[in-house]
């Protein structure tokens, strides 16, 4: 029997005067040496996969899963029958989840730019959703419909046509995807589904799968969470198609001050650390009093939650920790250098603390925003990047199945009147032949 009186590591920063660098290096993280050892083992999958195809997506489904395949593709007579099995509660949960999101999402369409830079000069940045995109949702230590929503509502408010969705098949349904997961892709309208997982199911989705009659065609951009296998492959991938992010294990930091509720923060570091024995949960705070409430807390909740043991590992771990500042300036620095896949504000005005953060994946303002909500059915995207990777990447969105074309077109006293700028610089290169295409048709 471990323990399940888990204590926060501290890991105090007050008097220090740490550079961006340190800042950086001094935040609670997972080690990075898993990584590392995946690589070989995901770069042998791929290969495997665009060499045997669906012989090695069976192989892998038999040695990983534990199953004997027939089909790899799901019957969509198997999602109607998902979506008539489902629990009442479960299907108005999905339905509200689908409509908040899918109503952010379709807020988040960026307009096209049009810019006349001279006259008779015209330029046009024009999005343009993404032909097929293929979406991963896992299903090893938990299964999560709500990942179905969260990859497929933004997709279809960009516009993309053709989706496959890719999780894994389970034993005990037959060798099928869970079935909450093919009820969730029902209900949304998505009939491609896959029952490949892992690293196998990324590398299918990439270079595509003939099955028989069925034939998995190759997508432009892979999106979803997952383990450091499912990681490691978008990372090997990234050549082939376009990837969201590599969403890992999941993470929450709280900024806090003596004004917030401690039961509220115990219960909400709990709640992430509820996914894995590897999840993060940290608290930020220049309050001593806050953190030593927040602690008695996690003492009295943690032992009463259902999954306390994997919940007492991931609050112990080294990527887990209570951080002490000098002041709220302070804290905003370590939230930023952390860079939180989710980040909750609980301090007075929250409002103006959130504003002056600049990374996180989401932000959470205030007492009654905990990140459950934002992974359900806030209306907000719950894919988002861990790992401190929200200093240069963002969640997954409507903008992440867009991308911009640039389009040109000038007059021809519009191409005149800058043609000897276009050649002094064309010379300047030694690239005569790209002046020639002006003046051939300027003269001069
Ligand atoms: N917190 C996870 C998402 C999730 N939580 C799904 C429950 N189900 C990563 O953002
Ligand atoms: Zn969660």
């Amino acid at each position: 029997e471990t323990t399940t009186t888990p204590a926060l590591r501290t890991i105090d920063l007050r008097g220090r005067q740490l550079s961006w660098a340190e800042l950086r290096a001094a935040v609670p993280r997972q080690s990075t040496s898993s990584l590392a050892s995946a690589e070989q083992a995901v770069e042998e999958i791929i290969a495997a996969v665009r060499a045997e195809g669906a012989a090695a997506l069976r192989r892998y489904a038999r040695r990983f899963d534990g199953v004997e395949q027939q089909r790899l593709r799901v019957d969509p007579a198997e999602i109607r029958r998902a979506v008539d099995a489902l629990d009442p509660a479960v299907r108005r949960g999905l339905q509200t989840a689908i409509e908040r999101t899918r109503a952010f999402a379709a807020a988040q369409r960026p307009a096209d730019a049009r810019l006349e830079v001279a006259p008779g000069a015209v330029l046009v940045q024009r999005w343009t959703p993404i032909r097929r995109a293929g979406l991963y949702v896992p299903g090893g230590l938990a299964v999560y419909p709500s990942s179905v929503v969260m990859n497929v509502v933004p997709a279809q408010a960009a516009g993309v046509g053709s989706i496959a969705l890719c999780s894994p098949p389970q034993r005990e349904f037959g060798g099928l995807p869970h079935p909450t997961i093919l009820a969730a892709a029902g209900l949304l309208g998505v009939d491609e589904v896959w029952a490949i997982g892992g690293a196998q199911s990324l590398a299918a989705m990439a270079h595509g799968v003939v099955d028989g009659e069925d034939v998995l065609e190759p997508v432009d951009t892979v999106t979803g969470p997952g383990n450091v296998y499912v990681a490691t492959a978008k990372r090997l991938l990234r050549s082939v198609v376009g990837v969201d992010a590599e969403a890992g294990t999941t993470e929450i930091a709280v900024l806090a001050d003596d004004t917030a509720d401690p039961s509220y923060v115990a219960a909400d570091l709990i709640s992430q650390a509820e996914h894995d024995p590897a999840a993060g949960s940290v608290l930020i705070t220049h309050s001593p009093a806050l953190a030593e409430r927040v602690a008695a807390e996690l003492a009295v909740q943690v032992p009463r939650t259902r999954h306390r043991e994997r919940v007492a590992t991931a609050l112990s771990g080294p990527q887990s920790g209570a951080v002490l500042t000098d002041d709220l300036d302070a804290s905003i620095a370590v939230a930023d250098a952390y860079a939180a896949e989710h980040l909750e504000i609980h301090t007075a005005a929250p409002q103006d603390v959130a504003a002056r953060v600049r990374n996180a994946g989401a932000i959470f303002v205030g007492p009654y925003s905990p990140v459950p909500l934002g992974d359900y059915a806030a209306g907000s995207n719950h894919v988002l990047p861990t790992g401190g990777t929200a200093v240069h990447t963002q969640g997954l969105s409507t903008t992440s199945f867009l991308k911009a074309v640039q389009v040109v077109e000038y007059s021809r006293e519009a191409l005149a009147e800058i043609g000897p700028d276009i050649v002094a610089l064309a010379d300047s290169e030694d690239l005569p032949a790209h002046g020639t295409a002006i003046t051939i048709r300027t003269g001069g």
